[in-house]
């Protein structure tokens, strides 16, 4: 269980920020090779065959990461910061959205609203149980309601990962509740 957390969080380093870091070559739609993943991994000293690859991808909590079809091929879903084209469709919000986050944030917040920061997109969850989760990585969470059909109207496009994480551009103020 340890083991599969440690190997969850070193494939988003790898697989999400810095595929580099172990030599590994990314395509432009983030997919890596998997025997490749496997022996550079190795050889950068974390122990990794191709079982517990599939474990992690089939029993992770977020389910973070993907394989191809025939499993030749592993890409994290969502959460990078290097630009990849992951090729999300553009797909309908529902009303309403959330996004968690901590006070220390909130003044920024208001003032120019939701940006994505290191990554590619911001972030948001379906519900508030998820939005918790994501704020209270930081501290005490504070939960922004968003109005993403009021923004899909605007014409803000809205896509969802393969793992069910709602992303944007960039969310502006005055589509956030800050109740
Ligand atoms: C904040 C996890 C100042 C924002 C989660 C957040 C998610 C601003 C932080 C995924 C701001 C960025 C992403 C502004 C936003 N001024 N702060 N204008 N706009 N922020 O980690 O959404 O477990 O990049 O509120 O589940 O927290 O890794 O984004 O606190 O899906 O798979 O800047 O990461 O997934 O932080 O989390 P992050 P996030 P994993």
């Amino acid at each position: 269980m340890k083991d599969l957390k440690s190997t969850s969080k070193f494939l988003s380093l790898v697989l999400r920020h810095s595929p580099e870091k172990i030599g590994l070559t990314m395509d432009s739609a983030g997919w890596v090779s998997v025997s490749e993943l496997i022996e550079k991994c190795n050889k950068h000293g974390k122990k990794l065959n191709f079982a517990s690859l599939k474990e992690v991808v089939e029993t992770n909590d977020k389910k973070r990461f993907a394989f191809n079809d025939s499993e030749t091929k592993i890409r994290a879903s969502q959460g990078h910061s290097i630009e990849v084209d992951l090729e999300y469709v553009p797909t309908e919000p529902p009303e309403f959205l959330y996004h968690g986050t901590v006070d220390k944030f909130i003044a920024l917040i208001k003032e120019g609203g939701l940006k994505k920061m290191n990554r590619t997109h911001v972030h948001m969850s379906k519900d508030l149980e998820t939005a918790t989760k994501v704020g209270s990585r930081r501290g005490k969470p504070i939960i922004l309601t968003i109005r993403t059909g009021d923004m899909h109207r605007a014409g803000m496009e809205f896509f969802r990962s393969a793992n069910g994480v709602w992303l944007c551009d960039a969310v502006p103020p005055e589509y956030i509740e800050f109740n």
